[in-house]
């Protein structure tokens, strides 16, 4: 590759972030050597770089033009409709041996995979621009913060990592001239968008992650579920810290007391939603506020946890988003958003299933076909997404910039269960609590390509996103716990439970503020519960209820367990356990004997 500088492509004056770091350098031109750029742009994260390369996106119809009245800048993307949510079966961990993957990742020896991979990206940017974002995980004085390069073929890539993570010139900074220097790599390529050739790879020993054969979120933005969690998680063992998919809130009580608690759920399953909630009516002078929405990274300091959120932006599930159920999302995104796979309506306005008031009478689906209410298929997918930046929610918290982090109060586990999982639980003590978390399940959603709906076991909702044996992360979990002397109380939830007619049991979203208020009651050490097998539950006097207009019966239904359904459960909790072939630390399969116990008590 030599070094055309095209007179027209970058203009002047903008992209050109080039790092003084020889390292970098070496690595761009190595990567340019190899895929044959027609140019190379060295992104800025400006905003006049942004206009010019949002103007080069319409140009080319990666992006298209909505009604600048009603979602001032604003746009639509349709990815490939093959190409819609993150893919499992294509993401590999490539640890030096199968081992240190562990049971829960698909694994190639590196050598191999780098040379595949080589052998995909060969001349694989010809004609095509070469852009190099430089970015930056984390508030800028903060000791968790991490740098990262990201290659990539791809306009939409660049739009989306400028809202996600803090881009151009801070991150350079943040890195320096030190050749030793910790960043990582990241490449990525569109290729021809073809799932035979989709590979999203990682290779935690280098800090490099190789993304090929795809455009969409989780499997290009390479800060988020690549670096931020699979190598994340890996680098937080060996450095001593935690890399978690978990949303941080703060939740203050009318006297002034702020709590932070964190919480895990898989995909899909209610973390945007319950980072952004607003209290009910009858909770009045209670606030909750955002630090994150999809990720933790915690430290421990003077014997307590405390989390930062890497991202600066939010890539979140667009469908059932509304007034009603999210109007701190529906602030977010009325403006400076980028909305992907959503339907567009005849006034250039987007909709999507679940949207306040009537569907249009006529509209373009996802797919860019004429859709109407009579139509069979969505108009918007259900994997569908905003990304926006976190400084358009109104309820952003204000030490999210705070690079100490916030403390963490609690920790809360929480999947998508129909049955069985009541509404909120107590762990007895740490130990127990990373049993809930190892054993937790979740009906699977449409954040990633496969079946949807059926129950998998999802420990700490990390299942696609530990970057090393699953193992070896719940003894990190216990580890840590060693370390803390205040460590968070931790919890499980269901907000999904369902009733003989297939309804939800409990309203959710703002009404989780009562599910909320009892967690931190418990941290408080105010808060009233009944001794079960399962842990601490509240009865339902212990839960703040005014003003909630639920059946009793209901109310008891979903407090409450059965006997039998939790005697399915540990036997699953036994077999998942087996299916790890051994990894599983003797603490936690001690917990189960103790929990299988408690219940012939
Ligand atoms: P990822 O971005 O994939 O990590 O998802 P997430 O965990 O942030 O989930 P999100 O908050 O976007 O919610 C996903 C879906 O669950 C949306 O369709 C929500 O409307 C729905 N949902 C969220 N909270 C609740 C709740 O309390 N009750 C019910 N019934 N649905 C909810
Ligand atoms: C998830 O699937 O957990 C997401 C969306 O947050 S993606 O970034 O596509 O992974
Ligand atoms: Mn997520």
């Amino acid at each position: 590759m030599t070094n055309p500088a095209p007179a027209i492509f970058p203009p002047s004056g903008i992209g050109d972030a080039t790092p003084t770091n020889q390292a970098v350098l070496d690595w761009v031109h190595d990567i340019a050597a190899l895929t044959e750029p027609e140019n190379i742009f060295w992104c800025d994260g400006s905003e006049r770089e942004n206009e010019f390369l949002i103007a080069e996106s319409l140009n080319q119809n990666v992006l298209i033009k909505l009604n600048q009245q009603k979602v001032p800048r604003s746009y639509l993307h349709r990815s490939n409709p093959n190409d819609v949510a993150r893919v499992e079966q294509c993401t590999f961990v490539c640890t030096p041996t199968k081992e240190e993957a562990g049971p829960t990742n698909n694994w190639s020896e590196p050598s191999e995979m780098y040379a595949k991979l080589r052998g995909l990206l060969k001349g694989a940017m010809r004609g095509r621009t070469l852009f190099v974002i430089p970015y930056m995980m984390g508030p800028s004085d903060s000791p968790l913060t991490k740098v990262g390069f990201e290659i990539t073929d791809s306009k939409y890539v660049v739009l989306n990592m400028r809202i996600m993570t803090r881009m151009g010139e801070i991150a350079l900074k943040r890195l320096g001239n030190d050749p030793n220097a910790e960043w990582n790599r990241g490449v990525h390529s569109l290729l021809d968008i073809n799932p035979e050739r989709r590979f999203i790879c990682h290779f935690p020993q280098d800090n490099t992650i190789i993304s090929v054969g795809s455009g969409y979120g989780g499997n290009v933005l390479l800060s988020k579920k690549c670096l931020a969690l699979r190598i994340g998680s890996y680098l937080a063992r060996t450095q001593g810290w935690m890399a978690e998919h978990m949303l941080i809130l703060g939740v203050e009580s009318p006297e002034g007391r702020k709590h932070y608690v964190a919480a895990a759920f898989p995909s899909a399953c209610g973390k945007t939603n319950f980072a952004m909630l607003i209290p009910p009516a009858h909770f009045k002078g209670w606030k909750v506020t955002t630090v994150g929405d999809d990720i933790g990274w915690m430290q421990i300091r003077d014997g307590r946890l405390y989390a930062v959120n890497p991202e600066n932006g939010y890539f979140g599930v667009v469908p059932g988003t509304s007034y009603k159920s999210n109007p701190n999302a529906m602030k977010s995104i009325a403006h400076d958003t980028i909305y992907t796979n959503v339907a567009l309506t005849d006034d250039d306005d987007v909709w999507w299933e679940g949207k306040d008031g009537p569907a249009p009478s006529h509209a373009v689906d996802w797919r860019g076909n004429d859709w109407t209410p009579e139509s069979k298929a969505k108009a918007a997918h259900p994997n569908s997404r905003f990304t926006t930046p976190m400084r358009n929610n109104p309820a952003l918290d204000s030490d999210v910039e705070k690079g100490d982090g916030v403390p963490i109060s609690a920790i809360i586990f929480g999947g998508r269960r129909s049955d069985t999982v009541p509404l909120v639980y107590q762990a007895f003590d740490w130990n127990h609590g990373v049993y809930l978390g190892a054993t937790m399940a979740s009906e699977t959603t449409a954040a990633a390509a496969g079946t949807v709906g059926k129950v998998r076991r999802d420990p700490m909702a990390m299942l696609p996103f530990c970057g090393y044996n699953i193992g070896q992360y719940f003894q990190h979990w216990l580890d840590i716990g060693k370390r803390l002397s205040s460590p968070p109380l931790i919890f499980n939830v269901n907000w999904f439970r369902k009733g003989v007619k297939s309804q939800f049991l409990w309203p959710g979203f703002g009404e989780n503020m009562r599910v909320l208020k009892w967690i931190i009651d418990r941290c408080e050490g105010t808060g009233g519960a009944l001794k079960s097998p399962i842990g601490w539950l509240p009865s339902p006097h212990d839960l703040d209820l005014a003003e909630l207009d639920i059946d009793h019966k209901c109310v008891a239904e979903i407090l409450g367990i059965d006997h039998e359904e939790w005697a399915k459960e540990l036997a699953e909790h036994k077999i998942f356990f087996d299916s790890l072939g051994g990894v599983v630390p003797k603490q936690l399969l001690d917990q189960r004997e103790r929990v299988a116990a408690r219940f012939k008590e």
